[in-house]
Formats: C-alpha cells, structure tokens, sequence
C-alpha cells in the first residue's frame, strides 16, 4: 500500500529569541511618540507619498474605514487626523509595497517557509495573484481564477452532505462580501459559519441577549463624553482601541471618573497625551484613570459581588443608591439577586479579588453617587469560562443603577475586528435564526438549512472526525487564533481543501488540507474598480453605526479580485448558473447586494443612500428600554457563581494577551513598548515576589506547561520578565502561547476558549 504522503511542515515556527532589552514600562501612551512608531512603520512599508495619502483619508467621510479596531469615529473628525498608531501600523501592513508571487513560492517550499515565525510570514509581502498547492505538492503555483473556482466546485460537488464543508469569517470583511459569504454557505445547504467573534465577544452577544435582548452594546460614542463614571474592565485600549481613549478623555473633561479593573496597570490609561490634539502632542499627558483596581485574573465576579453589596448596604440604610423606579419597571430578579448577596462574605470576596479594599470603597463611592454609568470591556472578561457569567455580573450592576436606556449610561463591549459585528448583522452566524431564513426565502427565492451549523470549536472537531472535508476562511488566520494550535493543525490537515481568501501570508496558508488554495483580495485601502466606476463597500462600528468605506490606493496587483467579486464567481461557478440569485450581478454591483441586505438583513433600510456621510444606526431595544423579546419583558438581573479556580501549589492562570506590535496573529514588530519590552515576543510577565518564591531570576529560560484531562501541552522557551502582575497570575503573547490552551476548555455558553485563564506550571530550563 502507497504511503500517505504528509507535508513535514512546522506548526510552531521559529522558537529561538531575538535579543531582548527590558526598559521600564512606559508612563504615556501615544502622544509623538505614537505619532513616531506610526510614522516609521508607514514609510517603511509604503514610502512617504502612499503614506500621507492614505493616513489623511482613513476614517474621513468619503475616505475608507480603519482596519485596524471597531472603535467608531467620531461624527466630526478630527482635522489633524481620525487614527492611531496602530491603525496606522495596520494600514501600512495592508498597503506594503512588498509583494509575493508565483516567484517567491516557486523558489520556497511551504515546509521551508513554515520554519520562520509569524512576525516573518507577515513581512514578506502582499499575496497578488491565485495560487493553488496541489495534493502531494509542497510549492504553490499559480492557477487562473477560474481554473481556481472549478476546483472548489468540483470539491463542493464530491460531499456527501452541505455540512461537510465550513465557511469561516473573520472580522475585516465588508458588509457586501460578509453578506454573499454567508448566502452562498446557505444557498449550499449548510449552517457551517464560524466566525473569529467565537473566539473573541460571544460571551458578550450571549450575555447581553440574555439580560438585555440584544448581543451588542447599547451605548454611543457620545454617551462616553457625558458618562459621570466609565469602568473600563478586561481591556487594554491604550494598544487596542487607542481612539478611545479621545473618548475617555473628553469624559474626564466633563468631570466624568474613569475606572480601570485590570491585573496590570495598562499604559493609556495613566498619562495620555492625545495625538490628535496639539496640546496632546506637546503638552504633559493626562492621567485617564482616576481609580486602577488590579483584579486578579477571572475573580471580576467576586470583585463586582463585594461593589454590590457594598452598594446594596448603602441602599438599605436609606441612601437609596440603587435605582429602585428603574428596577421596579424594567428588570426581574432583584429580590433574588439581595438574598444570594446576603450568601456572601465580604471578607472572602474581597481576598478572593485580590483588591485591597480602601480602593474598592473608592471605587464604591464613586458608584454610589453616580447614575451615568457606562461599562466598557473586551477580552478580559470574555475569554474566561465563567465569560459569559463575567459580562452578566457587569449587567447587573448597570440594572442595579438604572444605567441603562438613557443617555451616558450603558453597556459598551469593545469590538476587535474593524467590522466583526457587522458580518454578524449580515447573516455571518453558525446558530439559526427564524426570521432571517424566512427573509431568505421571501427575497432570494431558495430554501436556507435549519439544522444549526458548528462554531469554532465543533469546526476543529469536525475537521478532527473526518465531518468536514472543505474548509474556506474569508480573512484570518484561523490556525494560529484557534486554541489548541497543534490539535488545530491536525485538524486542518485532514481536510481534502482549504481555501484562504486573504491579503498576507501566514501560517493557515501553510498548514493545510491535501489540497489549498490561496484567492488573493483587494485591502480596504485599496481602489475597486468595476467598468470605470468606484464601488464602495458599507461597514458597522463597535456601536452599530453603519458608514461607507471608499478604498483609494493603487492595488497591489492587477489580478486582486474584491471580496464580493470573488465570492460571487465561485458561487456562480458551483452552481453552474442555475440558482434563484444572480450571482455574478451580485458580485459587480454592491447597491444590488445592498438591495438585498435591506430586504433579508433585520435592521436595514435604504443602505444605499443611508450609509452617506456619518451613516445611520441600526436599531437597538436596550436603547429603547424595549425588552419585550425577554422573560416577563424585563431586562434579567442574574445570579452568577464565583468562578472555582482550584490552583494548586505550583499552578498559576495565564493570560494570552496583544503586544503593542500586533494586531491579533499578524505581528508587526517585537516590541512591546509600552510594558517596555523590545525585541522579543518569548516573554513570560511574573511578580517579583512569585519569582523569588519559585526561584527564578529576571531573563531566565522557561517552558510553560498546562494539563488539562491528562493531556499535558508545552510551549518551551520564553523568558521571565518581572512585573507588577498580580501574584500567581502570568501574561504572555498570544499566539504563541496558544498551544496551551486546550481545544475542549471553553466559556459556557459562548464556547470562547478560555485564552485568559490557562492553569500552567512553570519550569526553569
Ligand atoms: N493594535 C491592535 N488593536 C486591536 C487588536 C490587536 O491585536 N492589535 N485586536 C482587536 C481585537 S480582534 C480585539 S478582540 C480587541 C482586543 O482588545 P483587548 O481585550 O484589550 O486585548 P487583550 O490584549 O487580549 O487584552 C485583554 C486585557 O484584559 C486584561 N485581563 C485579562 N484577564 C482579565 C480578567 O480576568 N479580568 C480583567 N478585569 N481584566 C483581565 C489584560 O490585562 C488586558 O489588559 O482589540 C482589537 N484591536
Ligand atoms: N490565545 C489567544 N487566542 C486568541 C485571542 C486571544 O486573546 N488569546 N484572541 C481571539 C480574538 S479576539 C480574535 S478576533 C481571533 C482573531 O482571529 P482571525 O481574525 O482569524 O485572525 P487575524 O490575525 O485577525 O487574521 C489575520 C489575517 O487576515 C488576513 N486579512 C487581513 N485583512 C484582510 C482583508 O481585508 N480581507 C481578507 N480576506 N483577509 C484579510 C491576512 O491574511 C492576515 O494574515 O483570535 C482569537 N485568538
Ligand atoms: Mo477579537
């Protein structure tokens, strides 16, 4: 019998160090010196003419969408400039002058190119033009388009069912391409669509459509301006969502408190310096956070309990801090929510939270007297497996306040990809939605499957079995943002075809089914061109607003399709012309595909005309206070239990956390400046006093370890940094350290693995 042949391909990469140099972590965010990197980073990739182009029409009307964060812009944009350091890194890495073909693969293997690291796989350039790696082959090499479509066809074709393929999204796409994606995965008869918001906020959508009945967050970007409190929770904005500290600093000018609860004490949020201000730029910074509550990873439950109790203490002694009309009108669960409190030590919580507790009375007064309050977080709170029971805890505080439904006041769960909830809006969902397929079935004239399709997680496991033959990523890097890289990667493998429609190279394009392909598409900034015409493509913010997106760069390369396009020829070529939907119509005309989004898509209307200028919001029941989707028709005040860690002596929880210099998988340098690290990733963050406890010295080689059902996985090599971390916590990069995290570990509820609590023991090398 024929051997069966396997590419020997690394899932790791490069583990060696780069050099390291430790500074202090820096005391300001931005300012020039974000101004600086930016810029560095810009003229590197794209020389100085393409730079200021395109930098002086990011997030600008008539200008294209960021690709870097869902933060939304400001109705007005600032004159100087509506970016970031990072969305401007982001912007450069897309619009690089670097560029990769048929050349470069034919002289490097997919087993060579898969010993470099991440950080190198994204810099060598833009993918321009349709490669396919064909069965028992370890070189890509160039394929037509078409000739590329008629494979995927043929695959499709060969299944015994629908559900043996999955289509993954991941947050960049556009609202038109999102749409046509999740139609032709429909139209297929599968249910299969995976999307990165699995890995990222579903313990929000979960959470909130539970208490609130909608999974996204209620508030508008001007709520934060008049916000008389912002609890910034489980979120690093000043790397990740730098826009929004402009936001946290106008709430500070108008005498609004900023709370940060957080196990490091992230720079951002202690002296600012707004770029975007010409006092920011010169000027002193601005200290954002006037109360920095350093929580231990995953005890935010224990931590908000000893708030309401507190709170709940004040109210019954007659200080009336709890908004009893609201509570009365809107919610159900109150008297319960008292008697389980009443359960509760505070002494234990408060050692519990590892908050000392003069700052949590701080934090309680504050509260107290407040009634517009708006909760902001991310990824610390939703990458838990109590994430989803983290985000109710923080609803219910907000129920407790009335701080819901009226101006100032709200829930804000920070977006990662610059349009993961639009996709979402769209029709990008694994789970079956009644009305929409009805909608489906109205407007676009086929049957859409009512079997529920997998996420993420059950994705991995289908690969696993066998279950599924084709997988197609629209964007991502789906290896390496997966958890469990090793087991992903066998997953991966076993698949006939893999499909990546994407714009760089990384390592899902090398750890692949017996065949892949990659369909190289158009970047945000880039001009899409169709008989003469500019098409432009809608997108919508972290706070539902939707806007147009108008790229304006020369594209890479003449064979660049866009999203849309694409998607629209290889659904057309599957179905040999013969469907209900005009394909290939879709695909070149995006008012058409907006046309049908109004009519299928809950929310929409007149998309077309509507999207102009600072666009239009889509509806929001928590902003009406309409909870009638809901139990009773009240929002739910929810009891939560404490999370049971059960560390033993030499276990610590981990978080996988961003660098300064990445945006998730795709690594823009090694620097981590802000936490004053530069020039390595391999980096394990420690308190000094654990160090000492366990014997190890600033810079010692490590490997880390978890253990989860007796499986025991390692990722060797990196090096301990000490740091003002809670004690027996951890942070490192992720994805590096994503082979620790096991792949059947996940929030309940949401099943986002649990990427910010991974119980690891640590061993000197
Ligand atoms: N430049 C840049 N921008 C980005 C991204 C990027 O990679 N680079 N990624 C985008 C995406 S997809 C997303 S989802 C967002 C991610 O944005 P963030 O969620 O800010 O990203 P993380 O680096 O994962 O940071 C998690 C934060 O939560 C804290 N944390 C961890 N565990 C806990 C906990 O148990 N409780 C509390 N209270 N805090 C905790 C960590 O210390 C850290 O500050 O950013 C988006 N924007
Ligand atoms: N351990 C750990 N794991 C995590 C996380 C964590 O905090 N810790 N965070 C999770 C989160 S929040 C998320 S959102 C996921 C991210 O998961 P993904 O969205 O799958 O990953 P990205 O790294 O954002 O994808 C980068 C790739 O997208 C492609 N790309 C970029 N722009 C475009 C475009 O315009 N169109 C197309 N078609 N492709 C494009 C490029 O090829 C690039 O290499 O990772 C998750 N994984
Ligand atoms: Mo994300």
């Amino acid at each position: 019998m024929k051997e069966e042949f396997r590419r020997n391909v690394s899932v790791r990469g490069s583990e060696a160090f780069t050099g390291i140099t430790l500074k202090e972590p820096m005391s300001t965010a931005a300012g020039l010196m974000g101004i600086k990197a930016a810029m560095d980073h810009a003229f590197k990739e794209m020389g100085v003419i393409r730079s200021f182009r395109a930098l002086s029409k990011m997030n600008q009307k008539e200008g294209f969408d960021c690709p870097s964060c869902a933060w939304p812009d400001p109705e007005k944009p600032s004159k100087i400039g509506e970016f970031c350091e990072n969305g401007a890194k982001a912007l450069a890495d897309e619009a690089t002058t670097k560029h990769i073909g048929a050349d470069f693969f034919r002289n490097h293997s997919v087993e060579e190119l898969s010993q470099l690291t991440d950080y190198e796989l994204n810099r060598v350039g833009r993918l321009v033009e349709p490669l396919v790696l064909r069965a028992e082959s370890v070189h890509y090499q160039p394929i037509s388009w078409q000739e590329a479509y008629g494979l995927i066809a043929d695959e499709l074709h060969k299944l015994d069912s629908p559900d043996e393929a999955i289509f993954y999204t991941s947050g960049r796409s556009s609202n038109e391409a999102a749409f046509l994606y999740g139609m032709f995965a429909r139209a297929l008869g599968t249910n299969n669509m995976p999307d990165c918001s699995n890995m990222c906020h579903e313990s929000s959508g979960v959470a909130l459509s539970e208490t609130l009945g909608i999974g996204k967050g209620s508030v508008k970007l001007e709520d934060l301006y008049g916000a008389e409190v912002v609890i910034v929770a489980g979120q690093n904005p000043g790397t990740n969502h730098p826009r929004m500290l402009s936001a946290l600093e106008k709430c500070k000018e108008n005498g609004g408190k900023i709370i940060s609860i957080n196990p490091l004490q992230e720079t951002g949020l202690v002296n600012f310096k707004n770029p975007q201000s010409v006092k920011g730029m010169l000027g002193g910074g601005e200290n954002l956070a006037d109360l920095h509550l350093p929580v231990k990873i995953n005890e935010d439950i224990a931590l908000v309990k000893l708030i309401l109790k507190k709170l709940a203490t004040m109210d019954t002694d007659g200080r009336q801090v709890f908004d009893h009309d609201f509570i009365n009108t809107y919610t159900s669960g109150f008297d319960t929510l008292m008697s389980d409190l009443d359960t509760y030590d505070e002494k234990a919580l408060l050692k519990q939270c590892g908050v000392i507790e003069k700052k949590v009375d701080e934090a309680v007064a504050f509260l107290a007297k407040a009634s517009k309050i708006v909760v902001c977080w991310a990824m610390g709170l939703t990458q838990h497996k109590n994430g989803v029971a983290n985000i109710r805890e923080y609803v219910n505080l907000l129920l407790l306040k009335g701080a819901i439904g009226k101006p100032f006041a709200g829930t804000c769960p920070v977006r990662g990809h610059s349009n993961v909830q639009g996709d979402r809006s769209v029709g990008i969902m694994h789970y079956v939605n009644k009305g929409l397929n009805e909608r489906i079935k109205k407007h676009l004239g086929f049957v859409p499957p009512d079997k529920e399709g997998v996420d993420t997680v059950e994705a991995i496991k289908a690969m696993h079995e066998g279950k599924a033959k084709v997988f197609m990523c629209l964007g991502g890097n789906f290896l390496m943002a997966a958890s469990d890289t090793e087991h992903t990667a066998e997953a991966l493998q076993k698949c006939e075809l893999t499909v990546q429609i994407s714009t760089k190279l990384n390592r899902t394009h090398l750890v692949t089914g017996r065949t892949a392909l990659i369909l190289p598409t158009l970047g945000r900034s880039e001009k899409d061109m169709k008989g003469g015409k500019q098409r432009y493509f809608t997108v919508e913010n972290s706070m539902g607003r939707v806007t147009r997106s108008k790229g304006l760069l020369k594209p890479a390369s003449e064979s660049l399709k866009s999203e849309p396009e694409l998607i629209a020829e290889m659904a057309d070529t599957y179905f040999k012309g013969k469907h209900p939907v005009k394909w290939r119509e879709l695909g070149e005309d995006y008012d058409l595909i907006r046309s049908y989004i109004d009519k299928v898509a809950k929310g929409f209307e007149n998309t077309t005309e509507r999207s102009k200028g600072v666009g239009f919001y889509l509806p929001n029941n928590a902003r009406e206070l309409d909870f009638s989707k809901l139990p009773n028709g009240r929002a739910q005040i929810t009891i939560n239990p404490l999370p049971d860690h059960d560390l033993q002596e030499d276990e610590f929880l981990l978080m996988t956390i961003r660098s300064h210099d990445q945006f998730n998988t795709t690594i823009y340098g090694l620097d981590d400046r802000y936490r004053g690290v530069y020039n390595e990733r391999r980096v394990v963050f420690m308190h000094p006093d654990d160090m000492e406890a366990y014997q190890l010295k600033r810079l010692d080689v490590v490997n880390l370890t978890s253990r989860y059902d007796g499986v025991e996985r390692s990722a060797r090599n990196f090096l301990v940094v000490p740091y003002s971390i809670p004690r027996k916590n951890l942070a490192a990069y992720f994805p590096e350290t994503n082979v620790l995290v096991p792949y059947n570990h996940y929030a309940e509820g949401s099943q986002t693995p649990i990427s910010k609590s991974i119980k690891v023991t640590v061993q000197k090398v």
